[in-house]
C-alpha cells in the first residue's frame, strides 16, 4: 500500500515528505495506522549522524499512537481496530530478560531492530523501488507502519492519541526512571539536569513520589516555568555560575541530592550529575543518549564514597504489561500529558518540529496525521 512518510535520506539532511510503499505484515507482524507521533530528541540524535546504530535512508519516529489495520499470520494479542502504542522496547514475556523479572530490556527483536529491519531480516518500506530502513522497531513518521506483535501495547480506545503518544517514549521514560530505576521516596531530594520532555517528566514523577526538594537545571531559563508547574522547587541556570554546577548543588543541599537525573545526553553533565549526588548513598541516573565514541568519567573516589551510577531505558517500563495502565492513569489525570504538547502540526511541517526543538522553543511537537 501507499503511505505518506517523512524519510531521512541522509544524516544532517531535512526529512522529505514523500509517498512510500508499505508491504503487508508478515508472520508475527502488525500493520498500524499512526494517528499521532511526538518528536523526541533521540530522533534528532539519529538524524544528526551521531547514533552508532543510525542507518539511512530510514523512516524515523518512535513516540506514536495508532490503530491496528491488519495482522500477520499467528498474531493473537491484537486485532484490526485495536488502539495501540508502538514500543521500542518490546516485551515478549519469554526471553531471558523478560523472565528475569529484573529488567524491561527484552531481546526478542532487539538485534534486528538495531539493524533497521523486521525480525526476519527484511524491510517492509520502500521508495521508488529502493528499500528504506525501519527505526527503533516503530517508524512512526509514516502514516502506515509495520511493527512486531511483541512491540505493541494495546490501550484504551478512548484515550486521546495526541496526548498518549508521548507515553510511547518521553513521559514514560522520565516518570518510569523515577519510580522503577531510582525508586524515589517521600521527602527525597532530586536534581534534574535538562528540562525537555524527559526532564519535565522526571519532575512530574518526583512530585508523584512526594519528593522534597526538586532542583531543576537548564541552560535555557525559558524552561523554568513549566518545570515549576510540574513541581520543581529550585532552579539553576549553569550559565549564571562561574564554578562547576555540582559544587553549587552540593553547597545548596549540604552533601548533595539523594537522586540526580541526566536528561540531556552530555557526558560532561553526566559527570556533574553524579558528583551532585549525596556522599554515602546518592545515586545518579543516566537517561540522556550520548553520541558515538563519547565516554563518561569521574574520579573513582566518587563511587568509593558511596555514590551509585545507574542508567534507565524507557523508564524501566515493560510496555505491554504496564503501558496500558499508564494510559489509564493519564485518562484519570494522574499523569498530566497536555502541558508537554507545546506544538501540533501536520506531517508536511515535521522539519519545523526539529527546528523548534533545536531552538529550545518546544517541549514536544506532536504530528497529527
Ligand atoms: P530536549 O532537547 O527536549 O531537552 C534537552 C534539554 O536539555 C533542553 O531543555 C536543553 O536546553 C537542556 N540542555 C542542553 N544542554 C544543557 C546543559 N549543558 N546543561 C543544562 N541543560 C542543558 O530533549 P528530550 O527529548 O527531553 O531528551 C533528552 C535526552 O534523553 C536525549 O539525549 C534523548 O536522546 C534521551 N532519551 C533517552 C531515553 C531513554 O530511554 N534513556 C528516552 C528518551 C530520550
Ligand atoms: N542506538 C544508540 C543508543 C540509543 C539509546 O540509548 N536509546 C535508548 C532509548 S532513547 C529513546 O528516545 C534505549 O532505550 N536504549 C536501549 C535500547 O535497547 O536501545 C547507540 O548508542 O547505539
Ligand atoms: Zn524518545
Amino acid at each position: 500500500m501507499k503511505s505518506r512518510a517523512a524519510v531521512a535520506f541522509g544524516p544532517g539532511q531535512p526529512l522529505k515528505v514523500v509517498e512510500i510503499d508499505v508491504a503487508p505484515p508478515r508472520k508475527g507482524e502488525v500493520l498500524v495506522k499512526i494517528t499521532s507521533t511526538g518528536v523526541c530528541h533521540t530522533d534528532a540524535f539519529t538524524l544528526s549522524g551521531d547514533d552508532p546504530e543510525g542507518l539511512f535512508p530510514v523512516v524515523l519516529g518512535h513516540e506514536g499512537a495508532g490503530v491496528v489495520v491488519e495482522v500477520g499470520e499467528g498474531v493473537t494479542s491484537v486485532k484490526p481496530g485495536d488502539h495501540v502504542i508502538p514500543l521500542y522496547t518490546a516485551e515478549c514475556g519469554e526471553c531471558l530478560f523478560c523472565k528475569s523479572g529484573k529488567t524491561n530490556l527484552c531481546v526478542a527483536v532487539r538485534a534486528t531492530q538495531g539493524k533497521g529491519v523486521m525480525p526476519d531480516g527484511t524491510t517492509r518500506f520502500s521508495y521508488e523501488g529502493q528499500p528504506l530502513y525501519h527505526y527503533m522497531g516503530c517508524s512512526t513518521f509514516s502514516e502506515y507502519t509495520v511493527v512486531a506483535e511483541v512491540s505493541l501495547a494495546k490501550i484504551n480506545p478512548e484515550a486521546n492519541p495526541e496526548h498518549v503518544c508521548l507515553l510511547g517514549c518521553g513521559v514514560t521514560t522520565g516518570i518510569g526512571a523515577v519510580h522503577n530505576t531510582a525508586k524515589v521516596q517521600e521527602g527525597d531530594s532530586v536534581a534534574v539536569f535538562g528540562l525537555g520532555g524527559i526532564g519535565l517528566a522526571v519532575i512530574q514523577g518526583a512530585r508523584q513520589a512526594k519528593a522534597g526538594r526538586i532542583i531543576a537545571i537548564d541552560t535555557n531559563p525559558a524552561k523554568f516555568d513549566l518545570a515549576r508547574q510540574f513541581g520543581a522547587t529550585d532552579f539553576i541556570n549553569p550559565k549564571d555560575h562561574q564554578r562547576p554546577i555540582q559544587e553549587v548543588i552540593v553547597e545548596m543541599t549540604g552533601w548533595g541530592v539523594d537522586h540526580s537525573f541526566e536528561c540531556i545526553g552530555n557526558v560532561n553533565v553526566m559527570r556533574a550529575a553524579l558528583e551532585s549526588a549525596h556522599r554515602g548513598w546518592g545515586q545518579s541516573v543516566v537517561i540522556g543518549v550520548a553520541g558515538a565514541g563519547q565516554e563518561i568519567s569521574t574520579r573513582p573516589f566518587q563511587l568509593v564514597t558511596g555514590r551509585r551510577w545507574l542508567g534507565s531505558a524507557f523508564g524501566g517500563v515493560k510496555g505491554r504489561s504496564q503501558l496500558p495502565g499508564m494510559v489509564e492513569d493519564a485518562m484519570r489525570g494522574e499523569i498530566d500529558l497536555a502541558p508537554f504538547v507545546t506544538h501540533t502540526m501536520g506531517l508536511e511541517s515535521i522539519n519545523e518540529a526539529f527546528e523548534l526543538m533545536h531552538e529550545g522553543k518546544s517541549i514536544r511537537s506532536v504530528i497529527n496525521y
